[in-house]
């Protein structure tokens, strides 16, 4: 059973991955110590050594990177190699202050493409296929990742990135795509769209969706399914790590493999940094086996899953993870960006208001609404309808220049958005994204 892009690493037995594993770490963590000083002095504070490293029942020594240490280092302060050998830059999905930028040999490039072409092969692709890639192209790493992995497997590739819905269904149905790479809520969005120009899931060629990006439910996979007519696969992936295509589920959508001949998966308690044990929940890690240009050892993700080895139907023996269960941060993912409160509270605080606010995100008709309630000071008030008003779109631009996206603003009196005892209340998330 099973389509395989590589089938001699992706079926290949626990005892080869291991052997692989073991080899590459050794290789990386004497690459990362020689030539990346950020992290040589993380593990000289720890006092672990390159040698410590005999494979990857070792890798609980090293310390941990988090996104902090990535800001901390921007932007070459992580970077595995010299400038000159790099071809390539991406960018997480947030923010201005916040981005992460992420740099790539075309040994990197080609590992990264070389997992997107799995997942591809993995939901039925081959090079009869007509791949429409509708996530965004650009620092993103949503729309190179799948476009590099179409080409791998040797698809027609259409490259439309994200947005102009009329032209991504005349494209779809006049050139006949076969398979759709695009966030989840895009994916509901064009099933609607479709719908609403009378075309029934039949009419369309589609039959596998690559969608992933963002969270999203069993009951929204079985909507979307339904809406195109197709089978819905689900891809992760961040930009620290590569981006797409660091694991993806089969046909047994049970789970994503995890491409362990590349990435080495932990996971940990996210308060003590415990590794825990196969079938735990806890937040994810990732060390990079063999990257260049942005190796990471022991990135934590903030994503909260479970990983297990039970054996899957499709033939593949990779480590699967879960769908992320949440965050062990307040990231929010709103319309495909990563937005933080405290950016949130930084153009607020900057603006001369109060740090009294209220965000409050929900999906209706698959696409994300995002409102912020921020609360005036008592000499701010003021009942004039036309000048609170000019005010909201003042801050609306200023959150639409520090986020990425725009928000709604809504400015109400003093004394009106309720105390907390506790923590402050800041996110109202009804979009209810995790089962
Ligand atoms: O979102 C890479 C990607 C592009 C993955 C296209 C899949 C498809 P970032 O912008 O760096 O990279 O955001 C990474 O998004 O830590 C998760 O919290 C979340 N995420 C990614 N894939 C999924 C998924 C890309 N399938 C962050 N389900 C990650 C739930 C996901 N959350």
């Amino acid at each position: 059973m099973g389509n395989y892009f590589q089938p001699e690493i992706e079926t290949a037995s626990r005892e080869e991955i291991l052997a692989i594993q073991n080899e590459k770490i050794v290789k990386q963590v004497k690459h990362v110590y020689e030539n990346v000083k950020y992290y040589r002095d993380l593990m000289d504070e720890k006092g672990v050594k390159p040698e410590d490293i005999k494979g990857v029942e070792d890798i609980h020594k090293l310390p941990f990177l988090s996104k902090a240490d990535l800001r901390e280092a921007y932007p070459y302060g992580l970077l595995g190699t010299d400038l000159k050998n790099c071809v390539r830059i991406q960018s997480t999905s947030g923010t201005t202050g916040k981005r992460v930028v992420a740099f790539y040999t075309q040994h990197d490039v080609d590992l990264w493409e070389e997992c997107c072409a799995r997942a591809i092969v993995a939901a039925g692709g081959s090079k009869e296929d007509v791949v429409q890639v509708s996530y965004g192209y650009g620092l993103f790493t949503g729309g190179a990742g799948l476009h590099g992995g179409s080409h791998k497997v040797g698809c027609l590739t259409l490259p439309m990135s994200s947005g102009n819905t009329e032209r991504q269904i005349q494209f779809m149905m006049d050139l006949q795509a076969t398979i759709l790479c695009c966030t989840p809520s895009y994916a509901a969005y064009l099933g609607e769209s479709l719908a609403d120009k009378g075309c029934k899931p039949q009419d369309n060629c589609l039959k596998a969706g690559i969608f992933g990006a963002e969270p999203w439910t069993e009951e929204m996979r079985r909507s979307i399914e339904k809406s195109l007519g197709i089978k819905a696969y689900d891809i992760y992936g961040l930009t620290e790590v590569s981006g797409p295509g660091v694991a993806f589920e089969c046909e047994a959508q049970s789970g994503m493999h995890i491409n362990e001949d590349h990435f080495y998966a932990e996971v940990i308690d996210p308060d003590t940094g415990e590794v825990l044990p196969e079938g735990s929940k806890g937040e994810l890690v990732f060390t990079s086996l063999d990257k260049e240009g942005f190796p990471l050892l022991r990135y934590r993700t903030r994503d909260i899953c479970i990983l297990t080895r039970e054996k899957c139907a499709c033939g593949r023996t990779h480590v699967k993870m879960t769908k992320p269960m949440g965050r062990s941060d307040d990231m929010m993912i709103i319309r495909g960006v990563n937005v933080f409160p405290s950016q949130i509270e930084a153009v607020l605080l900057k603006e001369g208001y109060t740090p009294n606010y209220q965000i409050e995100v929900d999906r209706i008709n698959n696409s994300d609404t995002f409102e912020i309630k921020v609360e005036m000071a008592p000499e701010q008030f003021s009942d004039i309808v036309s000048i609170n008003q000019a005010k909201e779109k003042k801050l609306e631009q200023a959150m639409r220049t520090m986020l990425g996206i725009g928000p709604k603003v809504r400015l109400v009196p003093p004394k009106t958005i309720a105390r907390s005892e506790g923590k402050a209340v800041r996110v109202i998330d009804h979009r209810k994204l995790h089962d």
